[in-house]
């Protein structure tokens, strides 16, 4: 593998306070991962599934106390904490030197050091990036070579430059008392100790891709987003590209590998994660997908639910935090119903049984890494140079209440507002309690590497950038009844959100203006074969003006958190807001 002198020299400095007993570049190989396979199985870090049933595949199990990304371990170092804002961590620089970085000091003895290097984006394309991990984690090399491009291919990338995005990944002791994610947007690195699980590890992901590219975005013209890309195609022909910003463990992996429930609609996979938008020559918006798998949450994942995810899942994958069975095949919540009195192996590895064992048998947070070629609706332009033109945007997340199916902003400022109240109830993706609502602006309230305040003016000034700037719309397929149970079927049936938004897109369906935007009139939705009675819709797709005044104080109270640096234009969108719902309300 050719060698590049920064990369080598930066490593040679890591490798002096880190302390390796091995050093190992990963050039990406087939054989290169059988090895690590191979000696992961032996330490019993891999335990290999039926060979037969689910070939080249491993269930790994993370510490029991690292399962999740952990929000405050996770700290962006800019030399203002201003820089930062009120919704990140923020560390003084000169404590990271003087704390964190201790904390690496001989942290891999006796452990093989892997230099990972990998290109964020289809290779040869101008909107790519290369970066390079160093990990003393086998799982996190294995991990990366199905996630990204990786290996020989991004040091080709890089050539003999030296810009290349640095990150310094040790499993230390794994004690969530030593663990810290740490950004340095300036100098474009990233350390993390004492976590080997998905986005506190798995540095292209969240760290490089999300919080540090998103910096990067701002200063350069460009945004960075939490969100899904997917192609789709009406009965007449017509394609339209989507992008889609939801919460983590939200929908976004499910709505990128959607089987319409509508005859003669096509879906097209091109991400389900992260998504980099740039402003093309003709003025729109055009986006490319950084990676090159998908790191999917499993429970909830079934035949019914999203089949192109299940037949992606057939050989060569990492299943992280599953359960069990006994014939040595995955098994998660949601997945297929549990045979009477079987016995599982649960997450943790102590035996399972339906009824008999407290807590569920798959972790809430256990996930599946695949290469994206395997899935059956990834085509031709995830590998795109270019990307795919965005024609909407969609901004949701799960509101038990009030929140309708759908609506639509009533322009790209407003839509910016949208995206900036986002609300929805927390999940298992990270640490902390499930279900409490929170703000999380365009779903980015964890990832995005600077103060969101300016995030929000950059998402402002890229409105002004584009000629055909595309329509924004807020969904919501969670709204739920008294009993809890799901108002709206989800999945395949979200093609017919969809299809309003793209109709809309084309000018072709009616819509009602209210308050908050434009919500589909009682006949506009498809819903063809559907058995959902009159009352349901309407509660679906009610905007009541008294509980959005409320949402309104609550929202106010979070824009304010950003004081000076929250944009003049956002503050009269929510004063327009609140004249609008003040007006329908009486
Ligand atoms: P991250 O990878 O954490 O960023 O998550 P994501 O946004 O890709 O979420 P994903 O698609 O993996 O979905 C998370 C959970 O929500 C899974 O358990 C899904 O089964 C469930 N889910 C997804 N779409 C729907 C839907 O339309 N309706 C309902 N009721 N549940 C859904
Ligand atoms: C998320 O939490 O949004 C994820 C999973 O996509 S992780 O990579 O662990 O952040
Ligand atoms: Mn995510």
């Amino acid at each position: 593998m050719s060698m590049n002198k920064a990369v080598e020299e930066w490593v040679k400095q890591v490798a002096e306070h880190t302390k390796p007993e091995r050093l190992r570049w990963c050039d990406g190989s087939d054989s290169e991962a059988r090895e690590l396979e191979a000696s992961m199985v032996e330490s019993g870090s891999l335990v290999p599934l039926d060979p037969k049933k689910f070939p080249g595949s491993f269930l790994h199990r993370s510490d029991p106390t690292d399962v999740a990304r952990t929000e405050h371990l996770t700290f962006i170092a800019s030399a203002n904490r201003a820089d930062a804002g009120p919704t990140n961590n923020w560390m003084n620089p000169a404590n990271a030197e003087g704390d964190v970085w201790p904390l690496f000091a001989g942290s891999m003895k006796g452990r093989t050091m892997f230099v990972v290097p990998y290109v964020m984006g289809p290779a040869g394309s101008k909107h790519s990036r290369v970066g390079v991990e160093v990990t003393d984690s086998a799982y996190v090399a294995l991990n990366l070579r199905l996630m990204t491009r990786m290996g020989a291919v991004a040091l080709r990338e890089l050539g003999d430059g030296d810009r290349f995005v640095k990150g310094i990944h040790s499993l230390g002791d794994l004690s969530p008392e030593r663990r810290f994610i740490v950004h340095f947007p300036a100098k474009r690195e990233i350390w993390s100790i004492g976590s080997g699980y998905g986005g506190n590890a798995l540095l292209s992901k969240k760290c490089h891709a999300l919080r540090i590219a998103s910096v990067e975005g701002f200063e350069q013209g460009w945004m960075a987003e939490h969100m899904m890309i997917v192609g789709i195609t009406n009965p007449q022909g017509k394609k339209h590209y989507v992008a889609a910003a939801f919460p983590s463990a939200c929908g976004k992996t499910n709505l990128a590998m959607l089987v319409p429930n509508l005859p003669g609609w096509k879906v097209e996979t091109v991400g389900d994660d992260i998504c980099w938008m740039h402003i093309g020559e003709d003025g729109r918006l055009w986006a490319v997908n950084p990676e090159a798998g998908f790191f999917g949450v499993a429970p909830g994942t079934s035949v019914k639910t999203n089949p192109n995810a299940m037949a992606a899942l057939g050989h060569d994958v990492i299943f992280t935090n599953v359960a069990l069975r006994d014939d040595l095949t995955p098994w998660w919540e949601g997945m297929d119903p549990v045979r009477e009195h079987e016995q599982l192996t649960d997450w943790r590895g102590s035996r399972w049984q339906k009824g008999q064992s407290t807590g569920p048998a798959a972790h809430p947070n256990a996930r599946f890494t695949v290469a994206a070629r395997q899935c059956p609706t990834v085509g031709a332009s995830i590998a795109d140079p270019r990307g795919v033109p965005i024609s909407a945007i969609i901004f949701g997340g799960r509101r038990a209440r009030l929140a309708p199916l759908v609506y639509e902003a009533r322009d790209w400022n407003h839509g910016v507002y949208v995206g900036a109240t986002l609300v929805s109830e927390t999940t298992a993706a990270a640490t902390g309690a499930v279900g409490v609502p929170r703000n999380d602006p365009m779903a980015m309230v964890p990832f995005c590497g600077y103060n969101m305040g300016d995030y929000f003016g950059h998402w402002l000034q890229m409105g002004k950038r584009l000629v055909n700037p595309p329509r924004i719309f807020h969904v919501n397929w969670f709204r739920t009844n008294e009993e809890g149970k799901f108002l709206w079927p989800g999945f395949g049936d979200n093609i017919r959100v969809l299809k309003w938004i793209l109709e809309r897109v084309d000018n072709r369906a009616p819509a009602r203006a209210t308050a908050i935007g434009n919500v589909p009139t009682a006949d506009a939705l498809d819903l063809a074969g559907l058995d959902l009675n009159v009352p349901r819709m309407d509660e679906l797709l009610a905007v009541d003006p008294g509980a959005w005044l409320e949402e309104l104080t609550r929202n106010g109270a979070f824009l304010q958190r950003f004081e000076d640096r929250l944009p003049s234009s956002l503050q009269a969108e929510h004063h327009a807001l609140r004249d609008r719902l003040g007006r329908s309300a009486s």
